[in-house]
């Protein structure tokens, strides 16, 4: 228990014989004994392993507003697994709608022995678990989740003297939740989705959840997607008890509109359905936590490794010719394009799975993406879920026949999006999922695309259908801050009378389409192609990760845009959905030049990386202005040869859920500066990315957290701070910061390459960091980069991992190999070693090779001093196998003291 803040707010009434005495005062209508709202416990009971505690709660006092309070509810405190706690309420009388188990998986525990109801607090551990739960029997009921370790309270709905009771508020329509919060010791992050100006959320916020087409150039009101999952970083404790950078999650699985208000000191869930179904992840660090996140929510899709190639997209492109003008753009300036795009341009009167007649005619686009497919490039289009309705097309016909779209009052519901009239198919109906995966089939085999592009999935709708007279689901009692102003719910989507195959209603599953639809895109792309599919969903929801990218949705092409795409892109890496990105150089109004460069500069290093636009702006293909062109051969000639460290990355987040771009405080938690930091990333825990943000910005006050720090650009460039500090740093119109960390290994692919399939096919390149301070390490994933699983059963991969030590004058690295055979069969080879970060160091006195093979090597060394300090050797003409260990010394010559 928390001394410091003690519970002085909670009522003192604790015996079961008072509780009985409040409940006859509510039966003769004496209210004013009673202090307030919230519910009682009537008994409890813990289950015979110990890991389950049930409560059945009892409702003090109606409160007037927002319909009848439920009477019984029922409470279940579980250890779902051992790192996660699940708090669990609902009514104890009458089902309601919770997210389908089918959507996340989660084990309801058995029924629990013992009931009792004489004890003022009831505790529930697990021996593998650092968190307890203690249930309160005080008037209203309580609950606290701390930690065992340290005492440090994470989640505490006791009430405060302001609420008195309404913690808990649990109507049909209607439910309140909160929790006190340490204020000046815990960050807040994510609940999205958002535009935000800052990472880590500020206090005095209402974050709304509710899926809506509005573009993400709105800062601080509901977008596409909904992720009720935070992180909470903690700073230590006075008693020194709580470390800081003790991190834990709190994750409210609902899929129902929801207004979240932040007061800093307190959260509070204002949610109008569903249940209470709380999960706890206990960390302790960021890493872990997220690893615990997406353990019960999905881990990330494998995306293939075309797609961390650079992609060209547009709303507005007129004709095939124009796209192949824009590949030969791309080609004639000598800037990677691995993927060409096209938007709902390409349809015939907007139709899915059609294409225009006149200007992009079936053969002439076949050939466009035959070609592409023979320079080793890739093909993506844009689906949106509304099928026109229309008799003479094909796709219609046979989703009426399937009878498979989502009906209000018995008949399809009729809206309005690009084609005109619409229906939307039912991705909960098995033959709404069937029907799908065959239009797929049926268009793949006229045009074969490699990945599938899905909009206006939130669901958007051009048209408001007047409510249902007197339902409570069109017109509910809580009304949302839905698009900032409190905007019915239906406004422009399908509305929530609407149902789905089972009669789930859209007021419920709304939130849940967008994952619907690319959970069904997935195994239909997986049983047509035979390959890992890429998909990229505008909407998401809980363990959309596990079937598709994100991309942000409509920014514009501003300064603010650029910068807020760092918080967006963060926050995503925590939802579970890693490759993620924001339209480069802008989507909505028209880019500038020095915009456009700096945003290139910046995108490059997205997992996600693609230039988009909307239709009627300014063109912004990166060859169009040459500073742009020559900074984007720059910065894109950086991340093609970081390709094998970025896909590792995409390997570590499928394997672990570890996002891919990440905040600062991942890799350095207990360095408080970083919590702020909304402005620089991660790739990985060891490359920080410092862009320029602001218009005529020469300079970049860039924070480092402690170490020396590698300029990847030009090694010779260092920046060492002993303690974390910000540091201005030079970032002339071609060039934005890019450092790497002491004690990292990257394994780069030489050489330059315009397609990532030329780049494969160059030598690897290890960089190894050196360090005096920490051992230096790394690894690389290999695979062919479309394989279904990414490192399961097949053993068509390998894992190579690699260690290096300085002692003394002595640095030795080693590999050590998993499934080697796969990368040994492709004859993949390291030919170069740069060794960085060599401290008083001044020349290589000689080396020893692998003994066991290539004994002929004919080996390059040489070395160079970054002035005082640090010095560099290369060893190149290797010809090492990557796929064999190896062990290698490097003997150094020290500068003498
Ligand atoms: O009503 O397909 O966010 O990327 O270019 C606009 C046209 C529909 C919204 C997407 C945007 C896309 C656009 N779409």
């Amino acid at each position: 228990m928390d001394k410091k803040r003690g519970r002085k707010a909670k009522p003192s009434v604790n015996s079961l014989f008072h509780l009985l005495v409040s409940f006859s005062c509510l039966v003769h209508g004496e209210v004013e004994e009673v202090v307030g709202y919230g519910y009682v416990i009537q008994s409890v009971g813990v289950n015979q392993s110990g890991k389950l505690l049930k409560a059945d709660l009892r409702l003090i006092k109606n409160s007037a507003i927002f319909g009848p309070d439920i009477q019984n509810l029922n409470l279940i405190a579980s250890f779902d697994a051992g790192e996660r706690l699940r708090i669990r309420i609902t009514d104890s009388d009458d089902e309601r709608w919770e997210v389908p188990q089918e959507i996340i998986p989660r084990r309801h525990g058995s029924f629990p022995q013992n009931h009792s109801s004489s004890l003022e607090r009831r505790v529930l551990t697990h021996p593998s678990s650092d968190l307890i739960f203690t249930l309160y029997n005080t008037t209203p009921f309580g609950f606290t989740v701390s930690r065992r370790s340290s005492g440090d309270i994470l989640f505490d709905t006791s009430p405060d003297a302001s609420d008195s009771g309404t913690f808990l508020v649990f109507k049909d329509q209607y439910i309140q939740l909160s929790s006190s919060l340490p204020k000046n010791r815990s960050s807040l992050y994510g609940l999205g989705e958002h535009t935000k100006s800052s990472f880590k959320l500020r206090a005095n916020d209402t974050l709304t959840l509710w899926n809506a087409d509005i573009g993400s150039a709105n800062p601080d009101v509901n977008l596409y997607g909904s992720h009720p999952f935070y992180l909470d970083v903690r700073l230590g404790s006075e008693d020194g008890r709580v470390r800081t950078g003790s991190s834990h999650g709190v994750l409210l699985l609902n899929s129902n509109g929801m207004d979240i208000t932040y007061g800093g000191d307190r959260i509070t869930y204002k949610i109008v359905g569903g249940i209470i179904d709380l999960f706890i992840f206990e960390g302790p660090s960021p890493e872990m936590l997220v690893q615990q996140y997406t353990g019960l929510i999905g881990r990330p899709a494998p995306m293939p490794y075309w797609s961390f190639g650079f992609h060209q997209c547009r709303w507005g492109y007129k004709n095939v010719s124009d796209i192949e003008g824009v590949v030969a753009g791309y080609a004639k300036a000598g800037i990677p394009l691995e993927v060409m795009w096209t938007d709902i341009d390409y349809m015939d009167g907007f139709k899915d799975f059609t294409l225009d007649p006149i200007n992009f005619p079936q053969e002439h686009m076949k050939k466009f993406v035959d070609t592409l497919h023979q320079n080793g490039q890739k093909y993506v289009l844009i689906l949106d879920p509304g099928i026109s309705v229309n008799k003479s097309y094909a796709t219609y016909i046979r989703g009426m026949q399937a009878d498979i779209f989502m009906k209000r009052d018995g008949i399809p519901y009729l809206g309005q999006v690009w084609p005109g009239s619409v229906y939307f198919p039912d991705f909960v109906n098995p033959e709404g999922r069937a029907f799908w995966g065959n239009e797929i089939k049926l268009f793949q085999d006229i045009l074969p695309f490699d990945g599938l592009w899905l909009d206006m999935n939130e669901i958007s709708n051009f048209i408001t259908s007047p409510p249902t007279p007197s339902s409570t689901f069109d017109s509910p009692p809580y009304l949302i801050n839905n698009a900032g102003i409190r905007r019915p719910i239906n406004n422009l989507t399908v509305p929530a009378t609407s149902v789905h195959f089972g009669n789930i209603t859209v007021y419920n599953a709304h939130n849940l389409y967008g994952l619907l639809e690319a959970k069904a895109t997935n195994a239909a792309l997986i049983d047509v192609t035979g390959k890992r599919p890429f998909i990229l969903s505008r909407s998401t929801f809980v363990g959309s990760g596990k079937y598709t990218a994100h991309w942000t949705g409509d920014n514009a092409a501003t300064w603010d845009d650029l910068a807020y795409s760092i918080p967006a892109i963060l926050s995503f890496g925590i939802f579970g959905i890693p490759m993620v990105g924001a339209d480069i150089c802008g989507f909505s109004g028209n880019t500038t030049e020095e915009l456009c460069r700096r945003w290139i500069q910046l995108g490059a290093f997205y997992p996600f990386a693609r230039d988009h636009s909307a239709i009627n702006t300014r063109r912004q293909e990166l060859y169009l202005w040459e500073s742009v062109a020559a900074t984007a051969k720059k910065v894109l000639g950086l991340r093609y040869q970081l390709l094998p460290h970025m896909y590792t990355l995409m390997y570590e987040a499928h394997t672990n859920g570890t996002p891919i771009a990440r905040p600062l405080f991942f890799s350095f938690p207990q360095d408080i500066n970083t919590y702020e930091i909304s402005s620089q990333f991660l790739i990985g825990n060891g490359i920080l990315v410092s862009p320029v943000l602001k218009p005529g910005a020469v300079t970049v006050d860039a924070y480092f957290p402690a170490g020396n720090w590698f300029d990847l650009f030009n090694h010779n460039n260092s920046i060492i701070v002993e303690k974390g500090e910000y540091v201005m740093l030079d970032a002339p119109p071609d060039h934005i910061n890019v450092h790497v960390r002491e004690g990292s290994i990257l394994v780069l692919q030489q050489g330059e390459a315009l397609t990532t399939k030329e780049a494969q096919s160059m030598p690897f390149h290890l960089l190894v960091v050196a360090s005096s301070k920490e051992n230096s390490s790394g690894q690389v994933f290999l695979d062919d980069g479309e394989e279904v699983e990414m490192g399961g059963e097949s053993r068509n991969w390998s894992l190579v991992k690699f260690h290096a030590v300085v002692v003394g004058d002595k640095l030795t690295v080693r590999s050590s190999v998993v499934n080697g055979e796969f990368a040994v069969s492709r004859n993949w080879i390291i030919d170069k070693l740069t060794f960085i970060g060599l401290e008083k160091i001044n020349g290589i006195k000689g080396f020893e090779l692998p003994t066991n093979k290539n004994g002929n090597m004919d080996v390059t060394t040489s070395f160079h001093s970054n002035g005082e300090r640090f010095g560099i050797a290369e060893m190149s003409d290797l010809s090492m196998l990557i796929g064999e260990e190896f062990q290698l010394e490097l003997k150094l010559n020290s500068k003498q003291k």
